[in-house]
């Protein structure tokens, strides 16, 4: 089975990380382009911003216990600096968006970008790696498509 990427009539989060905003901005306008190109109403996506990517587990996660959102995108831009900041949130981080998916079932997709540098971000958020947030939309899209198929149906007790 294969979920397919339908949106008409889907409602998402977003939930945003406005640190390294020059590069979030661009994956969410990614996400937005993605999930209005395949169907999905202005109106049935709500962006839930926070400061930064230690934030997002927690925003998803409320995210989720609201019932109204078939999938949930995490968009955030941790950038590896001097120090080791970047190992204290970019893990955490990602681990903590894939426990709430599976505490939840609502599926997480991960637009999260741990880069070197800014230019490797810059890459990979509408440059010449492509948009990891158009990315991990499709990638809601299609989650959110094989609930629908497979979670929503029951053989038995
Ligand atoms: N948050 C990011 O999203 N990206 C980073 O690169 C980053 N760095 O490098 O520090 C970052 N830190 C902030 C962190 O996510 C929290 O918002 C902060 O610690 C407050 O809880």
């Amino acid at each position: 089975m294969r979920g397919t990427p339908r949106g008409s009539g889907r409602r998402f989060a977003i939930v945003f990380s406005r640190f390294n905003e020059n590069v979030t901005s661009r994956l969410l306008a990614g996400a937005n382009a993605c999930l209005t190109q395949h169907g999905v109403a202005a109106d049935d996506v709500d962006v839930i911003s926070v400061p930064g990517a230690w934030e997002l587990p927690f925003a998803a996660k409320l995210a989720a216990q609201r019932g109204r959102y078939v999938a949930i995108i995490a968009l955030g831009c941790v950038i590896e600096g001097e120090t080791r900041h970047f190992d204290y949130v970019a893990g955490p981080a990602a681990d903590g968006l894939g426990r709430v998916a599976l505490d939840t079932g609502v599926p997480v997709t991960l637009g999260l970008l741990t880069t070197a540098d800014l230019d490797q971000a810059l890459a990979r958020a509408g440059g010449r790696h492509g948009n990891k947030g158009w990315d991990a939309a499709l990638a809601a899209l299609e989650l959110a498509d094989l609930v629908a198929g497979l979670g929503g149906e029951r053989a038995g007790p």
